[in-house]
């Protein structure tokens, strides 16, 4: 069992999200990015994780320097209200030179295009002092077979990975693979398919990934197999907790809200692998529910961070010994109603 190491805490400016979904308006007015900023501190948390845009907005309209400029004020920023940035991701699924995906579009313009802000986004992450790129590929996808070459999607996905490890000799970056939504089927769905693409690129060991709960429960898989899959490689650099009700839409429900027992399985994996150890984050990727009140804006942050950390407390006084006398005695039953009746425990 790991030593009992401290978690730190991350979320993005879009987790503090209006409830807008695609049958119907928000139902919170938008709140200013420093409003979200002002309180991550307060609700305990260590780091906010950034799209590009989010960290320099318009970014399309801005030259190399002017977003290094605005970059290196939001590191000021950062830096005096304690907070740091835990990663850069290029958002390569609004413009509309991403349409039919990114790095793997079907117009070679499209492609220099998402390889251009994929760089910008390499050079924002420097000026916020995080050496992490997250890649989660929206539209590197289809929504019919026949519109692209699932082998000229793999080259094309490794020439941009090979572009961004050129670019800067430190970035390391993290795939967040995902098997569907906002594309019908999604290239690189699992964590084995994103270590599998770190191994095709120019630097391997610079390639890792990141697990997000309700991904993994999308693709069929159980989210703490693949931490253990990602760590058993050494490259699980980022994490994205959350839940998800069965196989629809990306859910994004507070962690541990749909199956209490999956998040405590997550928690064990993470503990058993030391996560956190190296100066990773848990993030919590999840949005209030639409339905949510404005007075309880961050309930959704407190509560999933309130869940993880009692999580930990019940994986660090789960009986393992006991445990490991049942299964040395192939008494798995005995081991199900022991692990329920501990969940159970005040
Ligand atoms: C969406 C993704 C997104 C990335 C960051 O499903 O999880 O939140 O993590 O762009
Ligand atoms: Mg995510």
């Amino acid at each position: 069992m790991a030593t009992k190491h401290t978690y730190k805490f991350c979320f993005g400016p879009w987790n503090i999200s209006e409830g807008g979904d695609p049958y119907g308006p928000p139902t919170r007015p938008p709140q200013t990015f420093d409003w979200k900023l002002a309180k991550l501190k307060r609700l305990g948390f260590d780091a906010m994780m950034f799209h590009d845009d989010d960290a320099v907005p318009d970014i399309d309209n801005k030259s190399g320097q002017q977003i290094r400029k605005e970059a290196k004020e939001l590191k000021k920023r950062l830096d005096d209200l304690g907070v740091a940035a835990e990663m850069v991701a290029p958002r390569l699924w609004f413009s509309p030179m991403t349409i039919d995906g990114a790095y793997t579009s079907n117009d070679p313009k499209c492609r220099k295009y998402a390889i251009d802000r994929s760089l910008r986004c390499i050079d924002i992450a420097n000026c916020l002092d995080t050496d992490l790129i997250v890649l989660w590929l929206a539209r590197e996808g289809s929504y019919l077979r026949e519109s692209k070459n699932g082998r000229r999607s793999v080259e094309l996905l490794v020439a941009a990975i090979d572009k961004m490890l050129g670019h800067d000799k430190k970035v390391r970056i993290s795939i967040e693979p995902k098997p569907n939504e906002p594309m019908d089927i999604a290239y690189i769905p699992t964590i084995g398919h994103a270590l599998a693409v770190a191994q095709l690129t120019g630097d391997p060991k610079r390639v890792g990934c990141l697990i997000e709960s309700a991904h993994a429960l999308l693709a069929g898989l159980d989210p703490a197999d693949e931490i253990d899959f990602a760590c058993a490689f050494g490259k699980l650099w980022s994490l994205h907790l959350n839940d998800q009700n069965g196989l629809k839409f990306d859910q994004d429900k507070p962690f541990g809200s749909n199956n209490l027992r999956v998040a405590f399985n997550q928690v064990r994996a993470l503990e058993r692998n030391g996560y956190g150890k190296r100066g990773e984050y848990v993030c919590f990727d999840v949005h209030p529910f639409r339905t949510t009140k404005k007075e309880h804006w961050l309930d959704h942050l407190v509560n999933s961070r309130r869940t993880f950390l009692q999580l930990v407390r019940k994986a660090r006084t789960f009986n393992e010994k006991q445990a490991q006398q049942l299964i040395s005695d192939r008494n798995y039953q005995a081991l199900d109603q022991m692990v329920l009746e501990h969940l159970m425990r005040g």
